[in-house]
């Protein structure tokens, strides 16, 4: 989703194939083709976000995946998930030495087998510190923390799109300085040295920095934190993106020169991500500007909300989510969805770029069903396929991609994959007879998905 962001000689992105889910969405005629500038009226917000070239996704708590009304929530909505605490140092190395990935990767598994993007959170940060690294300094904590970076980046290689590699660095207020920390009494480059860290355990993740209160232009920590990524980009530290945690609770309000900060630390050259969004109340107008200013960022490649449900939040008497308790669905989400609905494809893409050749396939018949390739969509990096099956009502339908392509994002099937990642078995969920996708192309422009089977039942 960031390859755009590569730096020019690094090694091309090759990453586990997560296929963004969405239950329902676009595509549901044989057409299946959006214009550009088209609004089209995908049913939840990942399928929306997608067709945008863009995530929705939510923090998730792992405990509460046990609960039914939670997760059938999270996996119809929305195609990217953050850890809220499971990826968190204390979590992952409570004793130094000792590293704890069972409930981190129950997470990870959940979003591979629903298609769903990972966003890393977080390597390294003055909080949620286990005591060990707490009661630590200089060099000793130095190393400790570069080891974790080095040690937890490298565990999930492969699985997370994103870091936030470093959180919550700076200083509220008017002076623009850096928060006072252990890590930061280690020396004003631990910043850099854990991006290096992390750049080198895990070669193809996007590196972020990530912090609150960095959405108002105007602020000194705003500035103080756009001083420190143009000096990275300036000096080649590996940084990809920043994160605006826009937690609009507690005080804090959506600004209305928003935008002018995201599109002006993408104008620096890194991807801008909105990942903790909460607004106090959940006033619609709030919510709409954030897509809004979101949709009109080239560079602003998704929007995480900090939970699902009010009862969910950090915040819960603030009711600042997008559903209810009782998982029902807010004004808000509707002016969410409706917002993403209005949404132009993605401002980078080339929709003047006719299709490649090399086409698509239909495939033998023998299985008991026919599935029918309708090219959609292509932009600079991507494109979309719709397949039409005719001859069953449930089927799973074989599709096999040419690597380094690979699927981003699916819409209005189940699917799954074999361990290459390349082979694709999408089953009917009930929400029709077609069923989309996205692929990057990752360089390849030409090949085409090929379809190896459909099968009824
Ligand atoms: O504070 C809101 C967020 C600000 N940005 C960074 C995020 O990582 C942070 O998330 C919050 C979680 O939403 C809370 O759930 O971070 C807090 C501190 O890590 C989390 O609170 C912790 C409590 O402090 C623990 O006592 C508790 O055991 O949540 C834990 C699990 O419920």
């Amino acid at each position: 989703m960031a390859n755009s962001s590569r730096a020019p000689g690094r090694s091309r992105r090759v990453r586990t194939a997560f296929a963004v889910s969405a239950a329902v969405g676009l595509l549901a005629t044989a057409a299946a083709v959006v214009l550009p500038g088209s609004a089209s009226a995908a049913s939840t917000l990942g399928a929306s976000a997608a067709e945008r070239g863009r995530y929705f996704g939510t923090a998730v708590a792992v405990n509460r995946l046990n609960d039914s009304a939670y997760t059938s929530i999270l996996n119809r909505e929305f195609n990217q998930v953050t850890a809220e605490n499971e990826m968190k140092i204390d979590a992952l190395q409570p004793q130094q030495g000792q590293f704890n990935y069972g409930t981190a990767d129950r997470l990870v598994q959940h979003a591979r087998s629903q298609g769903m993007l990972v966003r890393g959170h977080t390597l390294a940060w003055h909080s949620q510190q286990p005591d060990w690294m707490r009661n630590m300094s200089g060099p000793t904590l130095r190393n400790a923390m570069l080891n974790h970076v080095t040690q937890v980046a490298t565990h999930f290689r492969g699985q997370i799109e994103w870091w936030d590699v470093v959180n919550e660095a700076f200083e509220d207020g008017s002076s623009g300085a850096r928060r006072d920390s252990n890590l930061q009494r280690t020396g004003d480059d631990w910043i850099e040295a854990a991006f290096r860290a992390a750049r080198q355990a895990d070669p193809n993740a996007d590196l972020c920095y990530n912090d609150y209160n960095i959405d108002n232009w105007n602020d000194a920590k705003t500035q103080a934190v756009y001083r420190m990524v143009q000096d990275f980009k300036s000096r080649g530290v590996p940084i990809d993106c920043v994160g605006l945690q826009s937690h609009f609770t507690g005080g804090s309000n959506y600004p209305s020169n928003y935008r002018t900060t995201l599109s002006s630390f993408a104008a620096l050259g890194v991807d801008v991500h909105i990942t903790e969004l909460d607004i106090r109340n959940a006033p619609s107008d709030a919510y709409r500007n954030v897509v809004n200013d979101c949709l009109a960022v080239a560079r602003c490649k998704g929007i995480t909300v900090w939970g699902i449900r009010d009862s969910d939040s950090w915040r819960s008497n603030e009711s600042p989510l997008l559903f209810n308790g009782s998982g029902q669905k807010k004004p808000a989400y509707d002016a969410v969805l409706a917002a993403l609905n209005n949404g132009t494809p993605p401002p980078t893409g080339d929709p003047t770029t006719p299709p490649p050749t090399g086409n698509p396939t239909t495939p033998p018949p023998g299985g008991g069903c026919t599935a029918t390739v309708t090219p959609g969509q292509v932009w600079g990096d991507r494109y979309n396929t719709s397949v039409t099956v005719s001859g069953a009502s449930t089927w799973s339908v074989v599709v096999e991609i040419t690597p380094p392509q690979r699927i981003s994002a699916t819409w209005s099937g189940n699917p799954t994959w074999d361990s290459s990642g390349n082979v694709m078995t999408m089953r009917s969920n009930g929400s029709g007879n077609t069923f989309g996708f996205t692929t990057m192309m990752n360089g390849n422009s030409s090949a085409r998905p090929q379809i190896r089977s459909c099968t009824a039942g």
